[in-house]
């Protein structure tokens, strides 16, 4: 199957991917739901030149004009920033988006997905969703999960909101076969805060060891992908206890207005920064400028083991 006919890779990515240079996706949903205008223009573009000055090519995904677009142009930024119209996409959704031509921001499985269509390995995002609280209930267990479990992308993230049950989703990636490796952390963080409580497996010690462990996975034929928890920087973590009560209070009030599916995890980033007046959201530009860095870094190494 040619995919030229769905996919819009920028000629810099074609080729840098052609010759195994480092290159780092970045997802658009984060920047249509998870933050709010205009401040989240400053941070697309910061966030791409945090990368290219770690040595690799941003390749910032969405779907407009019915093609899955692989690096985004300053307009189109702005047009996924502005987010009128622009749907939350997931994995479901990708074909109808292409066909009906609608302005998709594309979640972390959908960036993923797109990734692993054009050939990049990593990918920064803030925090990837999981099994929200009262998930063995709801069955409310975002798509990332099982994108974990079948595309072959490394994710740095600073680990999944509090706003989730982090115990059952390191349980579900468990199941799934999915490595989380700690970035130099023996905890899975919990996005604002450094630390969640629950204990990895694996602490790795830099990059490179990142890297290899990927590069192994997948020589081995091992399906899917890998989750890097990178804890957020000392100095703008937040504290976990606080943190918890500003949550529980977020989430009583989703459920008050039915706040239901795709739009809880817009809706309760959105409450809690007014909650914390924009406390969290600078510590969310943070450990996301924090998580492209990184990946970065890991990128340049992968490019070197080939
Ligand atoms: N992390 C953030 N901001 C976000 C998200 C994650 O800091 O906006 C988005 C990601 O795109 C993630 C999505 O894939 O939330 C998960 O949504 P859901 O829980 O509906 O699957
Ligand atoms: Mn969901």
């Amino acid at each position: 199957m040619n995919l030229e006919k769905y996919l819009s890779v920028t000629p810099e990515i074609q080729e840098a991917v052609a010759r195994g240079k480092p290159v780092v996706a970045l997802e658009s949903t984060i920047l249509s739901h998870g933050m709010p205008f205009p401040e989240n223009v400053e941070f697309a573009h910061k966030v791409e030149e945090i990368v290219r000055g770690e040595g690799a090519i941003p390749a910032t995904t969405a779907i407009i004009g019915g093609k899955l677009k692989v690096g985004l142009t300053p307009e189109e930024l702005d047009i996924m920033c502005k987010g009128e119209g622009v749907g939350k996409v997931s994995r479901r959704d990708v074909a109808t988006y292409l066909v009906t031509g609608q302005t998709g921001a594309t979640t972390v499985a959908t960036t993923m997905l797109i990734a692993s269509l054009a050939g990049v390995k990593i990918f920064a995002t803030g925090g990837i969703g999981g099994v929200h609280r009262n998930g063995q209930y709801t069955m409310d267990i975002s798509a990332d999960l099982q994108e974990f479990a079948n595309t072959p992308v490394a994710v740095v993230t600073a680990g999944a909101k509090q706003i989730l049950d982090i115990g059952r989703t390191l349980e579900y990636l468990e199941t799934y076969g999915v490595p989380v490796l700690g970035f130099q952390t023996d905890e899975f963080p919990a996005f604002y805060c450094k630390s969640s409580g629950y204990k990895l497996d694996y602490n790795c010690k830099n990059e490179e060891e990142v890297a290899r462990i990927m590069k192994t996975k997948w020589d081995l034929g091992l399906k899917g992908g890998v989750v890097i928890g990178n804890p957020i920087p000392d100095e703008y973590a937040l504290d976990f206890k606080e943190m918890e009560s500003v949550i529980d209070e977020a989430i009583r009030m989703a459920d008050e207005k039915g706040i239901r599916g795709k739009n809880i995890t817009p809706f309760l980033l959105a409450t809690i920064k007014d909650m914390t007046k924009g406390v969290s959201f600078a510590s969310n530009l943070q450990l996301a400028y924090n998580n492209a860095r990184v990946a970065s870094r890991i990128a340049v190494e992968y490019s070197k083991l080939d």
